[in-house]
């Protein structure tokens, strides 16, 4: 498989020389200056592509190219957005980059309610609670009918907790559950209170049609440049402040893949995301989705009976890697192709701990992972 990193632009506090020493060989980057909507340039995307060359990388993949909120409500201008995104697609293909990842969480990308859970080794890992969710959603944003997202043991836990919060974790899941893409749009209270606000009429089958719609539309043009579309799986797999997700599960995935029928539509296969709900058996949906899968993000995680998780080492989780690995290795044999993967997240450790990095992000627990996986990778292909 192609070994890539996800790097943030000039502003990652892990450059490019550092990430050239992890033995990854892609990059994985976005124009995160951009606005969301707007089209990216073929001179923007040269001027970072070559960058990333400057150091014997390859700009590899795309991630991702947001979608505004307005196609995924399919309201207001939602329709010249769409007509950007083609753009995008077709300036991204012009400039020789093929794979292009983005997801259709409506509001928020990836939700956490802690950044720095403590692992008995002392590194930190990214944490999700669905009693400080819930918290959240009942005391910060003050949602109506909130209290019915949650069950009952949920709800009587997350007012026991709130008797007794202090200010300051109050202020720290807010500012966790808020946090969007590093350098992309801040997110207030106000701004997620409106953005909720569109989709009170929109419920799964019209979110559903939204992404149909949409798919449709942009998949006929990246067909057309040679492009392959990732959509990211929802993170986590659930549906979150009274929202819609739909991509989870492998019975979105078939729909998701049926109702836009195009060469260009594909998957970008998260096993963190994927692996925190306990119905998705993940070596057999790599085993389904086949080539379908056009870009791997692998990390692990594990969640205990509540459904609460925490980001583990990438070889120790929920799921099953090697299982997932050797799946994903039979479909390049088969189909005689390299997928790129990247580590996706990695523990904050080592020399790490107390710098400032991206939340999950940062370089060493990353390298970990990836020296991890390209030993278990290695190890399969040699025995297969
Ligand atoms: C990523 C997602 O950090 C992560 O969890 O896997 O943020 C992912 O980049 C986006 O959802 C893709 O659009
Ligand atoms: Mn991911």
């Amino acid at each position: 498989m192609i070994q890539t990193w996800r790097w943030f632009g000039p502003n990652d506090p892990v450059s490019l020389q550092h990430i050239k020493q992890t033995g990854a060989t892609g990059i994985v980057t976005a124009l995160h200056h951009v606005p969301h909507g707007d089209v990216w340039t073929v001179e923007e995307i040269n001027k970072r592509k070559a960058e990333v060359e400057a150091y014997g990388l390859t700009w590899d993949v795309v991630e991702s190219i947001t979608v505004h909120e307005s196609i995924k409500t399919r309201s207001g201008n939602f329709q010249e957005y769409i007509e950007k995104y083609k753009q995008s697609i077709r300036n991204v293909a012009a400039c020789g980059i093929k794979i292009i990842t983005y997801n259709f969480m409506p509001v928020n990308d990836w939700t956490r309610t802690q950044l720095d859970y403590v692992m008995p080794d002392g590194s930190e890992a990214l944490y999700f609670n669905w009693v400080d969710l819930a918290i959240f959603d009942i005391y910060i944003l003050k949602r109506e009918n909130a209290e019915n997202s949650f069950p009952e043991n949920i709800v009587t836990k997350a007012k026991e907790r709130f008797a007794t919060i202090t200010e300051q974790r109050l202020q720290e899941i807010a500012d966790t559950v808020m946090f969007g893409i590093p350098g992309e749009k801040k997110i207030t209270v106000e701004w997620m209170r409106n953005a909720l606000k569109a989709y009170d009429n929109i419920d799964r089958d019209a979110l559903r049609s939204n992404l149909s719609y949409f798919l449709n539309e942009i998949c006929p043009v990246a067909d057309e440049c040679g492009v392959q579309l990732a959509i990211h799986p929802d993170d986590p797999p659930f549906d979150i402040l009274g929202l819609p997700r739909i991509v989870n599960s492998m019975e979105d995935y078939d729909f998701i893949l049926s109702n836009a029928p195009y060469k260009s539509n594909g998957i970008c296969f998260c096993t963190g995301s994927l692996g925190a709900k306990e119905t998705n058996d993940l070596p057999e949906m790599v085993k389904k989705l086949d080539d379908k899968i056009h870009f791997i993000h692998l990390r692990n995680v594990r969640s205990d009976e509540e459904g609460n998780f925490f980001e583990a080492d990438h070889l120790d989780g929920n799921t099953d890697m090697y299982a997932v690995m050797k799946e994903l290795l039979l479909i390049q044999k088969k189909h005689n192709i390299s997928i790129p993967f990247r580590p996706d997240h990695g523990h904050q450790m080592l020399d790490d701990l107390g710098k400032v990095n991206n939340p999950g992000y940062s370089a060493i627990g990353r390298l970990r992972g990836l020296a991890e996986l390209r030993g278990l990778e290695e190890g399969i292909i040699r025995s297969l």
